[in-house]
This record gives C-alpha cells, structure tokens and sequence, in this order.
C-alpha cells in the first residue's frame, strides 16, 4: 500500500483514483488541443475585440502557441552544425576478447543498437551537403555496458595536435566575424591565414583539398576514429587501437563543379541521398577495421601514436575487418533524433580507453560543456535518443527537464537507510581506467617526436593517382584565388614546397606567383590504401541512372533498361520534358519521375537514351544533360536511335570510355552496367572543351 493509501484508510476517506502512469503527451486524437489539452475551438482566427478590433491579452491558446514558437529553436553545434541521422545495429564478426572486455565487441551473437549522425563541420545548420569539408560520422553504440560513442570524421588525421588550438581553428574557418562571409568554405584569408602559420595542419590540407572532402555519399564514404584509443583486456593489458569505417559500396566522390552545382539545386542532396537508400531498404553497410598495436610496439612506429596529425599505413599495419555496421531506420522526427543526440568522446565503456594525445584530452573536456549550452541542462542524457539502453542507477537529480530522479528517501552514498547501490569492481563490470604510467614535469610543451609536419602530407600526395593530384592540384588553386592577403598565398606556396614540388610549381602557376624550393621527403614512398581510384568499386548498387525519354520512346526499351538496372540493385528515374507519362511508341504510356526543368544531370551517376528518344535532339535542355554528364565522366549509355541523340551532343566523342552504345537496351545493358561500376570514365578526353 502507498503512503497515501494507507493514511486514506486510517482517516475511512476513499483514496482519490490512482492517476495512470501516463506516456508522454504527443500528438494523438482528433481534436487540436493546447499544452494543456483543452481543446481549441479555432485556430485560423485570435481573440479579438470585434472583428476589426485588437487582440486581447486573454486569448491563452494564442499566447500559449507563440510563446512556444518563439522558443522552437536550441542552440546549433558550434561546429558540425549540418547533419543527419540514422538508426542501425552492429555486430562483430568474432570476439576480441584477446584485446578488450567491451561486451559489443566480445560476444558475435550481440546486436548493438546504433545511432549515427553524418555531419558537414564548417557550415551552420542549414548549409549545402556538398560544400567542400571533412564530414562528421559519430556513432554512439548502446551497448549492455553504457554508451559509447566514437566521434570520428571521415579524414584519419586532424588539423592541429593540441586541443588548445581549436577555438582559433573554427574561428578561421567558419565566415569571417565582420561580415559573416563565405558559409561552408575554407576559400577564404581567415582560414588559410591560420594554416599557413600551423604548419601541423599540412597532412589534414591535403585531405581536405582532396576527393574525401566532397564524397559522393555517406554511404561511400570513409570514417575514422583519428586518435589512438586503448582497448583493455581482461587481464588489464592494452593494445593501441584505430578505428576505421570502411563503406561495402566502396569509395567514391564527386568532382568539384559538380559538388559546386548540387549546392544551389538540392542542398540536402546527402540527407535525401541516406533517406532514400534506407526508405527503399538499400540499407548502408560499413565494416568497423581496427588497426592494432600492442603497447609495448608504439616505441618502435616511426610516428609518435599521441599525435592525431599522422596515420598508421595500412601496409605497415592492416587494418583488420572485425565487425559490420548497418544502417536501417530513419528516425522518425529530425529533432527529437538527429537534433538532440548528443556525442561525447568521454562517453566510453570497459575495455575501451582513452590515450594521452592532447587533443583526445582537450576534446574530453568539450563534449559535455558544449551540450550544456545546447541543452541547458545536464539532463540531455534523459532525451530518449541520449538514453543507454542498459541500467541506469545514479544518485544525480534535479536540474532544468529532470523527469526521473530515483525513487524512495535516499539520495546519497553510502547509505543504509536506502537500497543499496553498490559501486561495481572490475570483475563485476565497473569501469577502471587503464595504469598508464605517467611522469615527467609540468610545461606547457610539445613533445619533439610530434615534429614532423610534411612528410605524410608528401606520403598522402604521392599515394595518389595522376587525377587525383590534379585534384588536389586544382583545388588549392582554387581555394587559394580566393585569398586576397599575397602574403598569406605565399607563405602557403611555402608549406607546399616542402611536400611535393611538382605541387608547388602547378599552384603557383595559377596564382601567377614565383614556386619556391623546399625540402620535400620524397622518400617517404606510397600507401596505395591512401588512394582513393585505386580502391575496388565492388558493384552498381546505390547508384541512380537518368533514363531520358520523349514521346515515340521504345517502351520495351524503357522496360528493359530498367530491368536491368534494377538487377544490378541500382536506381533509375525517367526524365522527359514533362510529368505525367509519356506516349510510347506501339500505344502504351511510360511513366515520369522528374523533367528536365526540375532536375539536372548533377544530381545522377549515369545517363541513358533508349531508342525512340531521338525527338529529344532539338531539347537543349536534353542535349546539356548529356553534355554535363560526359564532362564529369559520368557512364553513357544509348540505343537505337537514342545514338544519334547522342553524336547530336557530344559529336565525336560518342566513342569515348564510359560512353557505351547498342542496338536495343537489353543487349546495351550489361556494357552499361559494367560502365555505371566503374562510376567515373577518367580516360575520356576532350571533357574540358565540352560546352556545358
Ligand atoms: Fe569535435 C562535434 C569530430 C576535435 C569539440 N566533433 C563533433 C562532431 C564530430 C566531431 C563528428 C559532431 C558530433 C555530432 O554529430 O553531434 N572533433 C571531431 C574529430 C576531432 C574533433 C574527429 C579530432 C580528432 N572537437 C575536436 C576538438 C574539440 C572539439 C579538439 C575541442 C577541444 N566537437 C567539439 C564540440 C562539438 C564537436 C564543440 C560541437 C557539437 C558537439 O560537440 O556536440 O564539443
């Protein structure tokens, strides 16, 4: 009997009914009601004095609404305020109990529930997908022990090997403070000032400047924990351990006019490209690979493990695949979810550890303070989104939001007045920290062995392929026009000399300034792991084909084509100058998804005009969506008549790789999907002089 209860039935009065424990009020039932659940009996119109007369203060279901509106937003993130999110599971593929006693990571049979949030870094929440910048993948996995949450990127190193530093790096790169110019882009002084006088930052640059920083997808893209962390096994033993996400669909990017373009016609284009592909169950698969090092190696790696500015190659050591991520379930409101979910680096679990690298140190720091600022309060961890999945026994209450402090008389430890709430020991699954030694005196100090600034910047450009250099080439030309400060482009040419000359030369070039001569370690060799075309392409799966199409289309060819790019568990969407359907050759209808007024050959990998699309010669608009997709490498593929259309816009070029040519879609197709694999046609030539 409760208290209450039991005072009822000594005073003889009947106790008032138990109130149920309720659920949350959301949105249920048919009437509109107000917070409070009062009904609303009209909510086009306020409370007014007559009907031409002022608003009364009196009208509480108005004020109620606004003052709820007016108090919609919370704080952005201060730096990866662009994301999305999904939910997964994971699951290991063997225990590694050799190295940890992380249950998630022990035990094959165990689904983990997952969240992961996607993330641009510099731009503010509403900013383009597509801009050029590392991008965020932070999973916080519910495992039976706690939360742990790895807040990695999809770029292996970071900009600068000390926390201290941060606050100046996003002040750098975000708009600059007077005019609050450019949004989502590091082309401008502020940031290439700060780099060019952060000579730490140079290996990150050329990540940024690089293919990575405009992915095609989330789905196909990489993910990295950056800094080394310490798996701790049952016998209290570490082993140094990288994180790496690798994509099953494998990597790929855009390229840069593309990735330009798609920021102005569909800046969600990576929120709707993960929404999509888990709406029509193409769920997106990445394998968790651990690099691993025991303890007592990290003396001998020619790279001090403590600094987040190097990487371990993967030739020197594999990373090895242990476990497979899956994503599949939308969240089902974008602020509840995706919005409010909140990562911590200091989030971790038994068997998992922290290591001394001083960014990891500052960062433990940060995560929590910042989500006090977003939250207002310590009890963000209660928001469904934040809330482990195992038991939660804790003695913190109160403060803005609390909901569920514990019940009953005692709130502190030790107690025995109270229920117990013993402290575990190791043996029981408490958390211990790892006995890492530590000595030496305090100084605000860099260690020498974190001195090396250039040479895996070098190592990172020579592992790449002659387009990639390009790339990278032309990126820095481009980011670097922008800066007006002739000083700061030259202090940059600077830091290039001592990666690559050939770098420097070419960026220099365009700058219309003098290459200067630096000391590049040349000898630092390749990691092909490092280069992102020389990585396998697996299949077609994910990819989005364009069918173009016009009234007299061949509908069996349509059929056909489609048909085949289904089997090759890609997509496809026909596009004609308008919605509805279009009248196919022989009477039947072929139906439309997009047209070439809202839609554009960016926002596809590949193109196709099947027979009977030939009246699409004279559509300009046609002929610039075949043009743009030769220029960006894109596959190509046509038949029947749809080849003439196709020497009506590239002329002849038509015969290039990746453009790919037939008699009818069914014996066009398996060349087309071999093209659509291999994404983009880097042999092609006469892509520049193309009048797209
Ligand atoms: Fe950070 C957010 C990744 C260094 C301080 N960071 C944030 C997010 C990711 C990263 C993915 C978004 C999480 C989400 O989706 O909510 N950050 C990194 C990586 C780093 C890194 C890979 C280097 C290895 N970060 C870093 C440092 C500091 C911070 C050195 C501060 C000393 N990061 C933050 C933050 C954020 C954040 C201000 C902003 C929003 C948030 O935390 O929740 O605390």
């Amino acid at each position: 009997m409760h208290g209450g209860e039991a005072a009822a039935a000594e005073s003889g009065v009947a106790p008032a009914a138990a109130v149920p424990a309720a659920d949350p009020p959301v949105a249920s039932g048919r009437f509109l009601t107000t917070n409070q659940g009062v009904r609303i009996s009209d909510n086009q119109n306020t409370l007014r004095a007559g009907a031409r007369g002022p608003s009364l203060l009196e009208d509480f279901a108005f004020r109620e609404k606004i003052m709820h509106f007016d108090h919609e937003r919370i704080p952005e993130r201060a730096v990866h305020a662009r994301g999305s999110g999904a939910h997964g599971v994971f699951r290991v593929y063997r225990s590694l109990s050799q190295y940890t006693t992380a249950a998630f990571l022990t035990d094959p049979s165990a689904t983990t529930p997952v969240f992961v949030r996607f993330s641009t870094v510099n731009g503010s929440r509403g900013s383009a997908d597509t801009a050029r910048d590392a991008r965020g993948f932070a999973t916080k996995f519910y495992t039976s022990q706690g939360v742990f949450d790895l807040v990695g990127n999809n770029i292996p190193v970071f900009f600068i090997q000390d926390a201290i530093k941060f606050p100046d790096l996003v002040h750098a790169f975000k708009p600059e403070p007077h005019n609050e110019i450019p949004q989502a882009s590091t082309a401008h002084d502020n940031f290439w000032d700060f780099i060019s006088l952060t000579p730490e930052s140079m290996h990150m640059v050329m990540w940024t400047m690089s293919d990575r920083a405009i992915p095609r997808s989330y789905r196909t893209m990489e993910g990295f924990g950056v800094h080394t962390f310490r798996l701790v096994n049952a016998r209290g033993e570490s082993t140094l351990v990288k994180w790496h996400w690798k994509p099953l669909l494998g990597i790929s990017s855009l390229v840069w006019p593309e990735a330009h373009k798609l920021m102005g016609i569909d800046a969600d284009y990576h929120r709707r490209d993960l929404w999509d592909a888990i709406a029509t169950r193409n769920y997106p698969e990445y394998e968790l690979a651990l690099q691993l090092l025991p303890e007592s190696e990290a003396e001998k790696a020619p790279f001090d493990v403590l600094d987040s500015t190097k990487i371990w190659p993967e030739e020197l050591i594999p990373a090895q695949r242990v476990g497979r991520l899956t994503l599949n379930r939308n969240p089902d409101n974008f602020f509840e979810e995706t919005e409010q979910s909140a990562f911590h680096i200091g989030h971790l679990v038994p068997g998992i550890d922290a290591t001394e690298d001083p960014l990891f140190q500052g960062r433990l720091f940060s995560y929590l303070d910042t989500q006090l600022n977003r939250f207002g309060t310590p009890n963000f961890s209660q928001l469904p989104i934040n809330q482990p999945k195992s038991a939660v026994n804790t003695f913190n209450q109160d403060g803005f939001m609390r909901y569920n402090n514990r019940p009953g008389k005692v709130n502190y430890e030790p107690n025995s007045l109270g229920a117990r709430a013993d402290e575990a020991n190791a043996a029981q699954g408490g958390f211990v920290s790892y006995a890492a030694p530590v000595s030496g005196r305090k100084a605000r100090t860099r260690a020498e062995s974190f001195g090396d600034h250039y040479s895996q910047a070098t190592l990172f450009f020579q592992s790449q392929t002659e387009r990639e250099k390009k790339h990278i080439v032309m990126a820095l030309q481009f980011e670097l026009s922008k800066v007006q400060s002739a000083a700061v482009r030259q202090r940059m040419l600077g830091h290039l000399a001592n990666i690559d000359t050939r770098l420097v030369r070419e960026v220099a070039a365009a700058l219309g300034m003098p290459a200067p001569s630096g000391r590049p370690n040349t000898a630092i060799g390749t990691s092909p792991a490092l280069s992102e075309e020389s990585l396998p392409r697996p299949s077609a799966k994910g990819r989005l084909v364009a069918i173009l199409v016009a009234d007299g289309v061949d509908g069996a060819d349509v059929t056909a084509l489609k048909a085949a790019v289904t089997k090759a568990k890609a997509a496809s969407h026909v596009i004609a100058p308008h919605l509805g359907t279009v009248a196919a050759a022989g009477g039947s209808e072929v139906a439309v998804n997009a047209t070439f007024f809202n839609s554009e050959s960016v926002q596809y990998d590949a193109v196709y005009v099947p027979s009977g699309a030939g009246a699409l010669r004279t559509n300009a608009e046609a002929l610039h969506f075949v043009r743009e997709a030769y220029k960006h490498y894109k596959p190509i593929g046509a038949d029947g008549d749809g080849e003439a259309f196709l020497t009506a816009a590239l002329g002849s070029r038509s015969g290039q790789p990746g453009v790919v040519v037939g008699r009818t879609a069914a014996s066009t197709a398996p060349a087309f999907i071999d093209a659509v694999v291999a994404h983009r046609h880097w042999t092609r030539s006469g892509t520049e002089d193309v009048p797209a």
